[in-house]
């Protein structure tokens, strides 16, 4: 198939384009690097060195049967760009990654929380309209996430709900709480989606993704310069992937507050599996599709834990910190979402294991020098004024 990735220089985005490439397809990347200036704006880098997406590309190329095409451009505020790839690769699906991705980052000021609304929310609407000028038969592949739900005292059920009031009875979308402005501008997405699938008879799969974790794929490990952008900052940084990192530096992990946050969580593998599915088992006309992507659930406390016994495999004695909460969010909670649409279509999921974290650890190691630890402590709060010190 001829598929687009915007966004293909991204964690998530390049190793599902070297992964399609792989399974034959014709992947053209669409990628604007404006993640990599937003790391050089508040001074993160990711772990391990990444070379230029121009040089990823050509080390792949070397090797693939069918060359990933690449075009760098940006798709929220140039829309004549993203008119002129949608013209020239006529993609039959299009994967969406290309985003701002942190939620800290979203609250961190005014400037960055209306940065990544308007570069989310207005890219996503660029998209629709290339796809109803040039492809309106392409499916689009949404990576929304699990955050958009919130944390809601019911079952989370995969995008939609069957709601009885007053006698009546309606199919709705599923009500969204979400945690951040970034969370919040994806919520935004999903609404826009579903009205371009029911008014223009658009077909899409909107992925509301868990957090994902994992340094490597089939493909990154084929060669030292494919290697995918991993992060352990405060900013940019997911949870399972920073306590890897502390463990790594000696850092005690840094639990916000109580630790009983409890989220959806697969492994970065599984994201292109899920992705793949997507494309091969596409929406129907005018359907606007939801499916929960994550493959386990676990509190931030189960997490720190299984960093703790796989760093005792590694000869580590980690700690384990409890911050002030620097987030607005519920410590304990009810949490059951429902993530089985994926599986039915063939997901065989990779369960997280000590052994796994002990080789992330052993992957970490490598390059521990790197370990910039000036960048790990939490900074950004979500209410002004609120201490994040550590409490024992
Ligand atoms: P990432 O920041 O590594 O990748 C996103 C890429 O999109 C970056 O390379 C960036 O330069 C590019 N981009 C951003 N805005 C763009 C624009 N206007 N034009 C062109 N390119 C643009 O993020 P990631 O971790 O790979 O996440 C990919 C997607 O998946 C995001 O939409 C994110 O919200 C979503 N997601 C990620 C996770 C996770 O745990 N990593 C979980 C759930 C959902
Ligand atoms: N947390 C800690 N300590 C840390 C970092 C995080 O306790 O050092 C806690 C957070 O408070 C939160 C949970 O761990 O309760 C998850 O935080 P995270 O930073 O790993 O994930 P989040 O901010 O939700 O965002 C990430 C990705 C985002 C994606 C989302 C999926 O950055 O792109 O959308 O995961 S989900 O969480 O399902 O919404």
């Amino acid at each position: 198939m001829r598929i687009l990735i915007l966004g293909g220089d991204g964690y998530l985005g390049w190793p599902t384009a070297m992964y399609l490439s792989a399974k034959g397809h014709d992947v053209t990347i669409v990628d604007n690097l404006s993640k990599r200036l937003w790391e050089a704006t508040i001074g993160v880098t990711p772990l391990f060195h990444l070379p230029t997406l121009q040089r990823r590309v050509r080390v792949w190329n070397q090797r693939a049967a069918r060359p990933i095409v690449l075009k760098v451009g940006d798709i929220a505020h140039n829309h004549r760009f993203v008119y002129r790839v949608f013209e020239e690769a006529l993609p039959e699906a299009i994967v969406h990654y290309a985003e701002q991705p942190s939620a800290p980052f979203s609250m961190s000021s005014r400037e960055h929380a209306y940065d990544t609304q308007a570069n989310n929310i207005l890219g996503t609407v660029n998209i629709l309209f290339a796809m109803q000028r040039f492809t309106p038969g392409a499916q689009l592949v949404k990576l929304g996430t699990m955050g958009e739900y919130g944390t809601p005292n019911i079952d989370i059920e995969e995008g939609w709900i069957e709601i009885e009031h007053h006698g009546r009875k309606d199919r709705m979308l599923y009500p969204k709480m979400p945690g951040s402005f970034y969370h919040a501008s994806k919520v935004a997405d999903s609404v826009n989606i579903e009205f371009a699938c029911r008014v223009w008879g658009m077909r899409s799969t909107d992925l509301n993704q868990g957090v994902v974790y994992g340094t490597d794929t089939e493909e990154t490990r084929l060669h030292p310069e494919l290697v995918t952008s991993f992060h352990y900052d405060e900013v940019f940084g997911t949870v399972l992937n920073r306590f890897v990192v502390q463990a790594v530096v000696g850092l005690p992990l840094t639990v916000y507050g109580k630790g009983g946050q409890t989220r959806g969580f697969l492994d970065i593998r599984d994201t292109l599996r899920c992705v793949e599915l997507s494309i091969l088992n596409p929406a129907a006309a005018g359907e606007f599709r939801v499916f929960n992507q994550f493959t386990e659930q676990f509190s931030v406390m189960d997490l720190a834990g299984l960093v703790q016994r796989a760093g005792a495999l590694c000869g580590l004695d980690v700690q384990i910190d409890h911050l002030a909460n620097p987030r607005v969010e519920k410590e304990q909670h009810y949490y059951n979402a429902k993530h089985t649409a994926l599986v039915s279509l063939g997901l065989q999921p990779h369960l997280l294991s000590d052994e796994f974290v002990a080789e992330m650890i052993r992957r970490a190691q490598a390059v521990q020098a790197q370990v910039d630890r000036t960048i790990i402590h939490p900074t950004i709060k979500w209410r002004q004024g609120s201490p994040v010190a550590a409490t024992k």
